[in-house]
C-alpha cells in the first residue's frame, strides 16, 4: 500500500498515557470516525506478544475504514500483524533494512529534522517523512526543534510527503500554513482531550485549511 499525501492530512499517533478505563481500540475508532487519515501505533513498553495483539485489533479497524496503519519502531511486529508498514527514527533501524525487511509494498515512514536526514531517507526508500519536533513537547521531551525555516527546506527538498510533527494543537496548526507540509501528525492534542472525537474533528478541518492542496 503505498501513500497519498492526502492521508498526511491527520496523522495520529497512539499514546497510552492517558488511557484510563478506556481501550486504545475504541479510542483510535473516536478519531478515525472523526476523520483521522492515518494511524500509527508507538508502544515503547508494552510486551511483544501485547503489542502484537493490540497491533492486530487496531488493523481490523483501520482495514473497515481503508487506512494506512503503520507500526512504530517494531517491524517483527508489523510483519507478525500484517500491518500496512513502519515508522521508524533516526535513531532505530536504518531505513534501507526496514525496506529489505517489509517489501516494496509496504509503506516506510522515517522521522527526519535536517534537509540531509530527509534526503537520505527518501534515497533509502521512505514513502514519507515526519518532521519535528515543530513545538517543544512533553510526549517527547528529547525531541529538538525544528525551525520553520528547515521545515520548509525539507519540503522542498524532497519529492515525498511530509508530515509535521511535535506540540501541535488547535491554536498553532494554521501557523504552519506555507511551509509546505501535507499534514500534521499529533498524540497529545487528542490522546490527552476528553473527547477524542471532537478533538479529531477540529485538527482535520484546521489541517484541511492548513495544507497548500484541495483537500
Ligand atoms: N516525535 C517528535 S515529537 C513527538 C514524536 C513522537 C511527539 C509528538 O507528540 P505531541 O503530543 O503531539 O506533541
Ligand atoms: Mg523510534
Amino acid at each position: 500500500m503505498k501513500i497519498d499525501k492526502k492521508s498526511m492530512l491527520l496523522y495520529v499517533v497512539t499514546d497510552r498515557t492517558w488511557l484510563g478505563e478506556n481501550s486504545l481500540v475504541d479510542q483510535v475508532e473516536d478519531t478515525l470516525k472523526a476523520g483521522a487519515t492515518f494511524i500509527q501505533l508507538r508502544e515503547k513498553d508494552l510486551p511483544f506478544e501485547d503489542f502484537l495483539k493490540e497491533a492486530k485489533e487496531i488493523k481490523v479497524i483501520t482495514d473497515r475504514y481503508k487506512l494506512p496503519f503503520v507500526i512504530n519502531d517494531n517491524v517483527e511486529v508489523a510483519i507478525k500483524c500484517n500491518a500496512d508498514g513502519v515508522h521508524v527514527g533516526q535513531e532505530d533501524m536504518n531505513a534501507r533494512n526496514v525496506r529489505n525487511l517489509i517489501g516494496e509494498d509496504k509503506i516506510l515512514g522515517v522521522s527526519a529534522s535536517t534537509v540531509k536526514e530527509a534526503k537520505a531517507a527518501e534515497e533509502n526508500g521512505a514513502d514519507y517523512i515526519g518532521v519535528g519536533a515543530i513545538v517543544s513537547t512533553s510526549t517527547k521531551e528529547e525531541a529538538k526543534v525544528v525551525s520553520m525555516d528547515t521545515l520548509k527546506d525539507i519540503c522542498h527538498a524532497v519529492s515525498i510527503p511530509v508530515v509535521a510533527i511535535g506540540g501541535i494543537n488547535e491554536e498553532n496548526v494554521l501557523k504552519l500554513k506555507g511551509s509546505g507540509v501535507d499534514g500534521i501528525c499529533v498524540i497529545s492534542a487528542i490522546f490527552s482531550k476528553e473527547n477524542i472525537y471532537d478533538a479529531s474533528k477540529k485538527l482535520y478541518n484546521l489541517s484541511s485549511k492548513m495544507v497548500s492542496y484541495e483537500v
